[in-house]
C-alpha cells in the first residue's frame, strides 16, 4: 500500500493526519504538482482528477477523495473512532466536515485560484478579481460561524476530537499560509481550538 502526497497541498495532509492520530504508517510517494506530475497520463490511470491524495492498494485498487481514504483506514482500524460512534455523532460530524468542504474549503478554494500565487505559476489561467473578494468574504464569514460554534464546544462537531476537525485545520493553516486569509485576532474561541489541535502530535505529519 502507497498513499501518493504532496507535502505542501492541504487535502493530503488530511489523510496524513488521520494516520498519524490511527497510528498507522503508510509509505508515501510524492507527487510533485509544480512539475504537473499530478496531470501525467500514468496518474491519470490512478485517479482521472488528476488530483492528490490518492491510496494505491497492493492488488492496485486505487481510492482517490481524502474522505473515502479516510474512510477506508476508519474501516480497517476503527479506533479511536474519528467519524463517530454513536448514530448521532455519525450524524453530526459528517454534517460539519462537509459544511466545512462546501462553506470553507470551496470560497478559500476560490480566493486561492484567482490569487498571484496561482497566477505566476498557471499564466495560462485569467484571474477573477471579483471571485477573489467574493471567496475571502465567505471564508472570513465562516470563520465568525465557527468562532461562535466553538464557544458553546471543544471541538468542531461537539465534544470529541473528529475527522471535521482534521478538516478545520488543514484548511485554516493553508488559508493562512499561502491565502492570506488569517483567521482575525478577535476570534477567540476558533484561535483556542486552533491552539488546541496544532498541540497535538499529528498536526506536525
Ligand atoms: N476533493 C479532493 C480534492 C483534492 C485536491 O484538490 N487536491 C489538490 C492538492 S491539495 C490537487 O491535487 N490539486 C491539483 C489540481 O486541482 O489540479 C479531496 O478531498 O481529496
Amino acid at each position: 500500500m502507497k498513499l501518493h502526497d504532496y507535502t505542501l497541498g492541504p487535502n493530503p495532509r488530511r489523510v496524513r493526519i488521520f494516520l498519524a492520530e490511527k497510528g498507522i504508517e503508510v509509505p508515501l510517494v510524492q507527487v510533485d504538482l509544480r512539475k504537473g506530475e499530478h496531470k501525467a497520463p500514468e496518474f491519470l490511470r490512478r485517479n482521472p482528477s488528476g488530483k492528490v491524495p490518492v491510496l494505491e492498494l497492493d492488488d492496485g485498487t486505487c481510492i482517490a477523495e481524502s474522505v473515502a481514504i479516510c474512510r477506508y483506514f476508519e474501516a480497517l482500524q476503527p479506533e479511536p473512532a474519528l467519524f463517530g460512534s454513536t448514530p448521532a455523532q455519525i450524524g453530526r460530524i459528517d454534517m460539519i466536515n462537509r459544511q466545512l468542504e462546501f462553506e470553507l474549503l470551496a470560497p478559500v478554494g476560490q480566493a486561492w485560484v484567482n490569487g498571484p500565487i496561482v497566477s505566476q505559476m498557471r499564466p495560462d489561467r485569467t484571474p477573477i478579481a471579483q471571485a477573489k473578494t467574493e471567496g475571502e468574504r465567505g471564508a472570513r464569514r465562516f470563520y465568525e460561524r465557527l468562532d461562535g460554534m466553538l464557544a458553546e464546544q471543544p471541538f468542531m462537531a461537539g465534544d470529541g476530537f473528529s475527522v471535521a476537525d482534521i478538516t478545520a485545520l488543514c484548511v485554516i493553516d493553508f488559508a493562512a499560509s499561502l491565502v492570506k486569509l488569517e483567521p482575525d485576532a478577535g476570534l477567540t474561541h476558533l484561535w483556542r481550538w486552533h491552539g488546541d489541535v496544532t498541540r497535538r502530535p499529528s498536526a506536525g505529519a
